[in-house]
């Protein structure tokens, strides 16, 4: 019997184990600062089949990709590549008291990669949950949320945060998960779009995304100096939104990232509010808001992703956004009924002119969260 923070559950000696991609859609950048998200669950998974192994070996297949193979519990840095990401998960649970088991491990995902959509949270949860499952425990999923992140914060060394580990941890379908970074707590925001004759549809520009680079941690740390600044431990400490930015008008940069911050979880709590009162339609205005506010503000949008919001908008999207850390990846976009084509049409049209590689487009309603099987 494995021992660990967690609960209980039989060792298993073999067994299928999923997890899917994310979408934010909307409370970007907010998880470091304590705030406000709104993900849901892609329809597209990572699925990890394990087989436990009697040594303290584990193998990672995955098509496309060189085998991966270490031995437990490992150290950060030992495993690069795609495979870190095993390791990594391997060594955090580890080091977390888990008795991981050897294992063999057969990964495949539809999750595109550098799509901004999270391929590499749902590669952690999933393998995260099979070796617990192989191990026979169950740990609390905030908790495993909390260790995952000690992958790419401790292991990969990327200073993210919590939201695409309790997105794709605590998902289920037909919801939105309004993760309070704070609190650390995920509300159920259920969503009927085919009730409300509406639909999601994702863009994925091909702009590759990457967080693994200094954008993403000079963000985090114009936000944490500006709390600072504040005298505050967080900008979630905000009380009064107007007074904290007039005390910043000294520094122009700082004082745009905290405007950008205060303004998303002023525009999640508002899209909650339009969802659970039925007016999903008029989501899509603060959509658009937030994609601006990043683009002037936050200045983490490349000319991919502005071309692909401006340009669905205008094609008759009632809004649209980039989603996740950015500097390129993905745009969500809410539609009307019948405004699919006309979208897809001009935004494919408009890359062409500009010469951008060609968008990949996904139709999506919130799917179900990281489980056992497929
Ligand atoms: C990335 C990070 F991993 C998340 O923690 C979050 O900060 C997100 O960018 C932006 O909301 O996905």
């Amino acid at each position: 019997m494995s021992s660990g923070p967690a609960g209980a559950a039989s060792p298993r000696e073999q067994g299928t184990w999923s997890a899917p991609g994310r979408v934010n859609l909307i409370g970007d950048h907010t998880d470091y600062n304590h705030g406000l998200a709104l993900p849901f669950a892609l329809p597209l998974r990572t699925v990890v089949r394990a087989r436990r192994r009697d040594d303290r070996q584990i193998s990672a297949t995955s098509a496309g990709h060189d085998p991966v193979s270490f031995l437990l519990p490992g150290a950060p840095g030992e495993v690069r590549g795609w495979g870190c990401y095993v390791a990594g998960v391997a060594w955090a649970l580890a080091s977390a008291g888990f008795e991981v088991p050897g294992a063999d491990l057969s990964i495949s995902s539809d999750v595109p990669v550098g799509a901004g959509l999270s391929s590499s949270h749902s590669l952690q949860c999933a393998v995260a949950l099979a070796l617990c499952g192989l191990a026979g425990v169950d740990p609390d999923r905030t908790e495993l949320a909390r260790l995952v992140q000690r992958v790419e914060n401790d292991y990969v060394g990327a200073p993210t945060g919590l939201l695409d580990q309790m997105a794709v941890l605590h998902s289920a379908a037909g919801q939105l998960s309004l993760f309070d970074a704070r609190e650390l707590t995920v509300r159920p925001v259920p969503v009927d779009l085919a009730a409300a004759g509406l639909e999601f549809l994702v863009i994925d520009t091909r702009a590759p995304h990457r967080l693994v680079d200094g954008a993403y941690a000079e963000r985090r740390r114009s936000c944490e100096a500006a709390a600072e600044r504040l005298g505050l431990g967080s900008l979630r400490e905000v009380a009064d939104p107007e007074a904290a930015l007039a005390r910043l008008a000294g520094e122009p940069v700082l004082q745009r990232r905290a405007r950008y911050i205060l303004g998303e979880n002023a525009r999640v709590r508002q899209v909650v509010d339009l969802v659970e009162a039925g007016r999903v339609a008029e989501v899509g205005s603060v959509l658009t808001a937030s994609h601006v506010a990043a683009r002037d503000d936050f200045q983490n949008t490349v000319p991919e992703v502005d071309l692909a919001v401006a340009t669905a908008v205008s094609a008759g999207a009632l809004g649209a956004r980039m989603t996740g850390g950015g500097f390129g990846g993905s745009v969500i976009t809410l539609l009307a009924p019948g405004a699919r084509q006309d979208v897809q049409a001009a935004v494919t049209a408009a890359y062409e002119d500009a010469g951008y590689a060609r968008p990949a487009f996904l139709a999506v309603t919130p799917a179900r969260g990281a489980g056992p099987g497929e």
